[in-house]
């Protein structure tokens, strides 16, 4: 094929004309076009889903439920067609369509749609001595009402649909803008649960740029949940705070992977591969900076670069593609930029290092850099492309110190033989999730939480904390004891007062003895407070 670049149009609606067009950025090919939701339309998707939500809520865990593992088996019934949509759109291959999104979300739904009952169950408080005072007290978990889910195009289908059930099965309508680079993966989504017969309006889905994405953070929803940029991030949250609207920020991450000279070397070499270049680097997880004990350097980085040089890059389409097109020329620019600062700097290219010249999509070689350091733009800004930086340490609080000199802290790795060590070291890195002898794939893990810190964002989703993202920790307390009023209302008197520092007094020890010194002036409290009926 000629080395013609393909001027591919990243996706960029044309105002005037309403229209999304989306590109299969491997070919240039034009999968479709889809409109730019206006702000207005987006207001009334919100409107319809809150009107939609009060029947949805009323439903019980199991039926809603229902809705969601229907939904799944026709995902299973379509995962051949989905897998390709999903490649077709941005790029990656085919197969890890289904190993990374398909597999894990069919997965997800199910351990939603049967245990979301279970982890929203009411919850009694133990409240102490007011519940010997015929008091009781529990938390119900209430629906919010409306979420507006705002997803981007590197897990088109895992990232939105996860959140999608999450957000359905804790009793909430939902409105998705799904990326403007993957929107028919996001129309996918409403068709599988249409098909489901889930209810109208309950979830609805609006295609657009980013202009209806501000659309559906000013459009009133309960709750926006954010996966993207972090400059995105930023200005949803900014707009959010308009109308304090609560936001769950999953943003970008710069994660290092440690690996220590007693780790498994060919196990590790493997991960920093597959978790460096899996969707040509394109997770916000991905390892991103690699620090390996100087001891064993020398072989680690041989045994990676060898790996590396193995991967089969190809479009999408093909069985044994490992390495397909990135998503778009601009995302391939900013690879480019980093990797050519690197090389300025006097980085050394070990593998890889440019646009792959035989294809005329968005393919760049999977490169593998050393002789590099925290100065540069490949370690200090998100790469988010096939680019694996590799620098050494010689001890294990230097190897620390690396991990932590980053603004982000969404996932981490530690490589060792050693789990002591292993875990000593996890708890000292900056991150939202440490995986110790494992890499990535937690995200696939729905029983577990996802999220980060510092610009990695805030707020989790999956596991039990993402679904209480979604849902009002609403607060229910009992009196029973209705024969008198409370010994703290009016009238105040001297017993009053003297009543309450006994009152203190036996909250500082919290012992039965304590209180039964308090028993005369409770007496003399109720006297009191009877006579002045
Ligand atoms: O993200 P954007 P993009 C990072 C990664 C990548 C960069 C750009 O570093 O290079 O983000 O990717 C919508 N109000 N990640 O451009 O712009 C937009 O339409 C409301 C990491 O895709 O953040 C899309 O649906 N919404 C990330 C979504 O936000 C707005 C995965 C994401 O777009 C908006 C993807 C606005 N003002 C990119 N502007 C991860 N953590 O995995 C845009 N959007």
């Amino acid at each position: 094929m000629s080395a013609t670049v393909l001027t591919i149009n990243p996706k960029v609606s044309s105002a005037d004309s309403g229209e999304i067009i989306s590109y299969n950025p491997a070919t240039g090919a034009e999968i479709g076009r889809v409109q730019n939701t206006s702000p207005e339309e987006v207001a009334a998707a919100v409107n319809q889903a809150r009107l939609a939500q009060k029947a949805w809520r009323e439903l019980s865990f199991s039926e809603r439920g229902a809705f969601v593992l229907k939904a799944q088996k026709i995902l299973l019934a379509e995962m051949e067609q989905t897998a390709r949509l999903i490649s077709d759109e941005m790029g990656k291959p085919a197969s890890e369509a289904i190993s990374m999104e398909i597999a894990p979300i069919i997965d997800l739904m199910g351990f939603f749609a049967n245990n979301s009952a279970k982890m929203l169950r009411p919850e009694k408080i133990n409240i102490a001595l007011f519940g010997k005072l015929g008091r009781a007290s529990k938390i119900i978990y209430q629906p919010l009402g409306v979420i507006g889910v705002i997803s981007p195009w590197n897990y088109p289908l895992a990232i939105p649909l996860g959140e999608v059930v999450m957000a359905l099965m804790a009793g909430n309508a939902v409105v998705l803008k799904p990326s403007e680079l993957t929107p028919f993966v996001g129309l996918k989504i409403g068709e599988l649960f249409e098909k489901a017969g889930l209810p109208k309006d309950v979830l609805q889905i609006v295609t657009g740029d980013g202009r209806t994405g501000a659309a559906l953070v000013e459009a009133g929803v309960n709750k926006i949940m954010f996966t993207g940029s972090v400059a995105t991030g930023k200005k949803i949250a900014a707009a959010a705070a308009k109308t304090l609207t609560p936001v769950v920020l999953e943003l970008g991450g710069k994660d290092p992977m440690l690996v220590f000279a007693d780790a498994n070397l060919d196990v590790a070499a493997n991960a920093a591969v597959w978790g460096a270049f899996a969707n040509s680097g394109q997770t916000c997880a991905s390892v991103e900076r690699l620090y390996v004990q100087e001891s064993i350097a020398g072989q680690f980085i041989e045994k990676v670069v060898g790996l590396t040089k193995n991967l089969q890059q190809n479009y999408g389409s093909e069985e044994t593609t490992e390495i397909g097109s990135m998503v778009s020329e601009s995302q391939l620019a900013i690879v480019e930029n980093h990797v050519n600062d690197a090389v300025k700097n006097g980085a050394r290219v070990l593998t890889g290092g440019k646009r792959n010249a035989k294809f005329d999509g968005a393919f760049f070689e999977p490169t593998v850099l050393t002789n590099i350091n925290h100065s540069f733009k490949a370690i200090r800004e998100e790469t988010f492309g096939p680019t694996l930086p590799i620098m050494t340490f010689k001890t294990e609080a230097e190897a620390v110190e690396l991990a932590n000199d980053s603004e982000f802290g969404l996932t981490a790795s530690v490589w060792t033989s050693d789990l002591n060590k292993g875990k000593r070291v996890a708890r000292k890195i900056e991150a939202g999730t440490v995986t110790i002898n494992e890499v990535l794939y937690t995200h696939g893990i729905a029983q577990t939480p996802w999220g980060g810190v510092k610009q990695s964002g805030y707020g989790r989703t999956h596991g039990k904390l993402g679904l209480l993202e979604l849902v009002m920790p609403q607060h229910i307390h009992i009196n029973r004891f209705t024969v008198m009023p409370d010994l703290w209302w009016f009238d105040y008197s001297p017993s009053f007062g003297n009543l309450f520092r006994g009152f203190a007094r036996y909250f500082s020890k919290n012992s039965l003895a304590a209180l039964s010194l308090l028993t005369p002036h409770i007496l003399r409290r109720m006297r009191t407070r009877r006579a002045s009926k």
